[in-house]
């Protein structure tokens, strides 16, 4: 699939040296003549389908490139477990151009430790057992771009969203070795990515999970993702992975964390970053600091991977199949209901148990239609709590996060 980029003046003001030090970051190699790129030209490689340099398929969207984001179409995150190509990419500062994993070092401090102590990466993998769980990542802000009034920020719709394989050491067992006092109550991250202003002193994002999340058997310090070593632009050589949380909890090229006897305070903890009012609020209403809350489990959502939005059934008497896939944050998923009528019917269709907890559970059936013209197919799952998805946007806020609506395909039946 062809999406070209949009090209307009604010995009290519975008551009220029850090996007060139992103491309030569992402594609794992030099860019020879790369004093000579024009400054504010868009690099070739972000645009379809030449994206596929960068180890992305050529399918993916990209909303912005400096920092560089990138969203994933419905149809191309059918894999059970998503691969690097087809995972959406989220970077608030600029990331890291290149990581020695010989030389990485991981230090853990902060007022909750008995004495900060520093791992090698080899010794954390030495030391410790590993593990391997599917987890599923979304970024709470998956969805933004159907808000009314918007919010600013990146335009996701449906395909900040995945579920890779990862293996790490526990991170439980990690602190456990290091010594935490019973003061601890939150555990911040640092990773090695620089800020877009440049200032080598600014942090771009920390953030972090409460101590009890930490703890969870699935949190892990992660090296490899299916099998192989993460790849630089999702967190090589070592990630924090905070399953079923917003993925912002799961910092990348992480080489400290803290364990605070508060709640972490870094960039992008505060103010109204990853908060939802405590209470609902009216469309468009100012909300006080003091009112947001920290987003902690993700609601439940699913996706419609097959049919692909768009597609012409051409047979009226013929069954169409349609599969996806539902998550609950720490819930699982209970059921998943299909309806071609706008919501007003609805079939449940059976929905396979989790690989693991915190990992996505697939769906498959069939619908059918009564006679030819357009239908919408919608999927709404529900968690073992009993609550569904919402038809339509749910809970307005100021940033635009947590919109987890049923997932909608237009499907033309009919020649
Ligand atoms: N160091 C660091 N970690 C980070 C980020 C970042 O900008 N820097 N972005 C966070 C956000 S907001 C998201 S949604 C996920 C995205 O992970 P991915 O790019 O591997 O899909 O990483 C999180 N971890
Ligand atoms: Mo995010």
């Amino acid at each position: 699939m062809d999406t070209p980029l949009p090209d307009d003046p604010d995009r290519r003001r975008f551009l220029g040296r850090v996007g060139l030090g992103t491309l030569s970051a992402l594609l794992g190699t030099v860019v020879p003549f790369g004093r000579g790129f024009p400054d504010g030209l868009l690099p070739a490689a972000f645009a379809a389908p030449a994206n596929g340099l960068l180890g992305k398929d050529p399918g993916l969207v990209v909303l912005n490139d400096r920092p560089l984001n990138a969203e994933v179409p419905a149809h191309l995150l059918a894999d059970a477990v998503t691969p690097a190509s087809r995972m959406f990419v989220r970077n608030n500062g600029v990331p890291p151009a290149a990581v020695d994993p010989a030389t990485w070092t991981l230090t853990i401090g902060g007022e909750a430790v008995k004495a900060e102590r520093t791992f090698t990466l080899a010794e954390l993998k030495r030391d410790f057992a590993h593990h391997t769980y599917e987890l599923v990542l979304e970024c709470g802000g998956n969805g933004r771009a159907e808000f009314v009034p918007g919010a600013k920020g990146n335009q996701w719709t449906t395909g900040a969203v995945s579920c890779a394989r990862w293996t790490g050491v526990r991170l439980a067992d990690v602190l456990e070795a290091v010594g935490v006092t019973p003061e601890a109550v939150y555990v911040g991250y640092y990773g090695r990515d620089t800020h877009l202003s440049g200032d080598p002193k600014k942090v771009v994002i920390s953030r972090g999970i409460p101590i009890a999340k930490a703890r969870q058997p699935e949190t892990l310090l992660a090296f490899q993702m299916n099998g192989e070593d993460i790849p630089l632009a999702h967190g090589a050589p070592l990630r924090l992975v905070a399953g079923g949380w917003p993925a912002s909890t799961s910092g990348k090229w992480i080489d400290r964390l803290v364990v605070r006897d508060r709640v972490h305070d870094g960039p992008k903890m505060e103010g109204q970053s990853y908060r939802m009012p405590c209470k609902p609020v009216a469309p468009g209403a100012e909300v006080p600091d003091a009112e947001m809350c920290i987003i902690e489990s993700m609601p439940v959502k699913s996706l419609i991977t097959l049919p692909r939005s768009g597609l012409v059934h051409p047979d009226p008497q013929a069954p169409l199949a349609v599969a996806g896939h539902a998550w609950a944050g720490e819930r699982a998923v209970a059921a998943l209901h299909l309806s071609i009528d706008f919501g007003q019917t609805w079939q449940a269709v059976p929905v396979q148990a989790p690989t693991n907890r915190l990992a996505w559970q697939h769906f498959a059936g069939e619908v059918r239609f009564p006679t030819a013209g357009y239908y919408e197919i919608w999927a709404r799952a529900t968690d073992d709590a009993g609550v569904a998805q919402p038809m339509v946007v749910p809970g307005w806020n100021p940033k635009g996060y947590l919109n987890n609506a049923c997932h909608r395909v237009a499907v033309r039946v009919g020649a």
